[in-house]
């Protein structure tokens, strides 16, 4: 980071048009002193910290609060990705306290979270039963859409290392499913479809979209020529999370979007150069963003129209740019947006995709219509689907929608947000130069990725707040050595002004949420006692069963005790442990940590999970409960006797 100087410039308040020097963020200038500048090392000044906090309790009355009384709740879900702990986070909004975590991709201790037989089927095992991965980097969640809303059925999680795509499910807030993207390497944007394009019956989400980032021999194997590289699109099963299809594309895929209409689902694409190095990734002026036409690709799919690459049984279709030049046929479309663009979103009144240009200071306003009328044939040039390319600022990456035709993008280099509406940078591209379409600036702390604002990109976005990921937080909290926190700011977009509220320190690190109404999910806090084939329902039930080396020991649990006190088993034996939580109570968790056997798992109310290990260590362990659950939660234990 650059040094922190007393005398700091103001940065330069940024202009809508005339930008000159910020035009473009050549080659050059990255690979000589600008680079220190996209790495987010232009120093903010210190004394502006905290001035939109002030302005909230001074001049400005924000309409939106976030202080919370004791016991108040908060009036939204936010849906946070983890980053690298590879979990999904609930934050309440507009409070800002985390109060849960999912985790999907990594093991998680506290739950037995790739402990527990259960989990590690989902996660996955290699052939000795140990966890196949256990790193994971997510960046993307969004969750299932009925009429243009949140359904609160599921949402999907991004592993970006290891090409995973993890479901969770929104009444029991876990993960259920896990799936494997077969020859996709560095899969990054994810959407869910807001509907089916050809059903009318289908207003629900049934396909999730997966862009696979990096390039790479398909089948993978040692190519030194980049050149012959290509990136998959995928279409995962919203139900079976089996992949349905894929699209073998020029370029590569970055963020992922998706049409109200279920017809388009969009990718933005930085590497159309096809380049290996940054240097060369970075030699076009212009990129593109790809509409894939799910109901051609279907079709075709359907005709066996397809092939298969290496193992993989997955049908994948041909979206090259040279297979898709008739637009009578083309499954996808190309439209050119300026130089390495980052971010593409779907605005809530269905009409326009917007992309962010990131190394160009604008954004790109696409209208979906348009795109349809040239798959249609009735649009001359795929780029004539662009109503609109707008200076913003400096490094613009993602975009949120307030529902009043407001967009709000985040620059990371000016580290601000800026407010502008969508309608008048179209009349302004249009030639009206008296169309003023920023209509406000924050600036934010520091250098931010991704923003979204409650139900943003929803047909019932209500503009009430706007969340910043902040890569980087510098000043804004207590040091706690050389690793910082991110810093999640709130603001209030009720008004004409944007009113910072809140900053909140999140571990590392997020990338995107999503932030929804607090009564589009049902959560449920006591499981169903069928939810698991080995639930035990009588505590008479329980007993140490032997099949030869193969023991079953099967448990229940209820406040405070364990229905076995004690149990034998011998050295050597395989032994797999069954725990159903009787208790119906809200809130009467039970841990089960067996010392010196590396286990530890909780069972929530009428829960049932199992862990199988072999007893490889005789003595006397005292399995005890880990999740205080009553005045004599230190006396709940049972004794594990291993007999040589
Ligand atoms: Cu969504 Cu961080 Cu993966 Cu932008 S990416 S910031
Ligand atoms: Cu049961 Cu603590
Ligand atoms: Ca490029």
């Amino acid at each position: 980071m650059a040094e922190k100087s007393g005398k700091i410039e103001k940065p330069e308040p940024p202009a809508p048009a005339g930008m000159g020097r910020r035009r473009f963020l050549g080659t050059a200038a990255v690979a000589g002193a600008g680079l220190a500048a996209l790495a987010g090392c232009n120093e903010k000044p210190a004394a502006d910290a905290g001035k939109g906090a002030a302005s909230a309790g001074g001049t400005h009355a924000a309409a939106n609060a976030v202080h919370l009384k004791p016991g108040e709740l908060d009036s939204y879900y936010g849906l946070w990705s983890g980053g690298h702990t590879g979990d999904a986070r609930i934050i309440g909004i507009p409070s800002g306290r985390e109060i849960h975590r999912i985790p999907c991709f990594n093991p998680d201790p506290l739950i037995g979270w790739g402990i527990t037989n259960e989990s590690k089927k989902i996660m996955g095992t290699k052939p000795d039963g140990s966890l196949k991965y256990t790193v994971a980097d997510t960046h993307h969640v969004h969750a299932s859409y009925k009429d243009g809303n949140y359904d609160g059925r599921y949402a999907w999680i991004n592993d970006k290392i290891n090409s995973r795509i993890a479901r969770l499910r929104l009444d029991y807030f876990v993960c259920d499913k896990i799936t494997e993207l077969p020859n996709v390497q560095g899969f990054h944007g994810i959407f869910p479809d807001k509907r089916d394009p050809v059903d009318e019956k289908i207003n629900y989400t049934t396909r999730v979209f997966c862009g696979g980032e990096f390039s790479i021999p398909l089948p993978n194997a040692p190519i030194d020529d980049p050149s012959k590289y290509r990136s998959l699109f995928s279409c995962v099963d919203a139900e079976s999370m089996e992949v349905r299809w894929q699209v073998m594309i020029d370029g590569n895929c970055d963020l992922t979007a998706t049409s109200f209409d279920g017809k388009l689902a969009a990718t933005n694409q930085y590497n159309t150069e096809m380049g290996a190095r940054y240097e060369d990734m970075m030699s076009a002026e212009r990129d593109a963003c790809l509409f894939f036409n799910i109901a051609r690709i279907e079709a075709a799919v359907k005709a066996g129209k397809f092939r298969t690459i290496g193992t993989s049984k997955v049908p994948v279709v041909d979206g090259t740019a040279e297979a898709n030049k008739d637009p009578g046929t083309a499954l996808v479309a190309y439209v050119s947006v300026p130089k390495n663009p980052h971010g593409v979103n779907a605005s809530p009144d269905g009409k326009y995709f917007i992309c962010a240009g990131k190394l160009s200071p604008t954004a790109t306003v696409i209208e979906l219509s348009r795109v349809l009328e040239w798959f249609d044939g009735k649009l001359e040039k795929i780029d004539d689907s662009i109503v609109a390319e707008v200076e913003l600022g400096l490094g613009p990456l993602h975009t949120a929608f307030d529902g009043r035709g407001n967009a709000y993008t985040t620059l990371f280099l000016d580290s601000q947000v800026v407010k502008w509406n969508v309608e008048a940078a179209i009349k302004f591209t249009r030639g009206d130069k008296t169309a003023k379409y920023v209509v406000d600036r924050i600036d934010v702390h520091y250098q931010p990725g991704h923003i979204n604002a409650t139900q943003s990109e929803t047909t019932a976005a209500d503009g009430k707040y706007l969340a910043v990921g902040c890569k980087f937080s510098k000043d804004r909290y207590l040091p706690v050595g050389p690793m910082h926190p991110e810093n999640e700011q709130l603001i209030d977009i009720s008004g004409d002004k944007m009113i910072l509220l809140a900053d909140h320190p999140v571990r590392p690190e997020p990338h995107d949420f999503i932030i929804f109404k607090r009564d589009l999910v049902k959560p449920k806090q006591v499981y169903d006692i069928d939810h698991s084939p080995l639930a035990i329902k009588d505590a008479k039930e329980s007993g140490v069963f032997r099949q030869g080396r193969k023991v079953t020991v099967k448990m229940t649990s209820l406040a405070p005790s364990f229905s076995l006190r004690e149990f034998k088993v011998k050295k050597g034996d395989e032994v797999t442990l069954i725990l159903t939580n009787l208790d119906k109570i809200e809130d009467l968790s039970h841990g089960f940590a067996i010392p010196n056997y590396n286990i530890n798992f909780v069972v929530n109310p009428q829960e049932t999970a199992s862990v199988t290990f072999t007893a490889d260590k005789t003595g006397v362990f005292w399995c005890y409960c880990t999740h205080f659950c009553h005045a004599l939660h230190l006396e709940m234990r049972s004794r594990m006797i291993v007999e040589a």
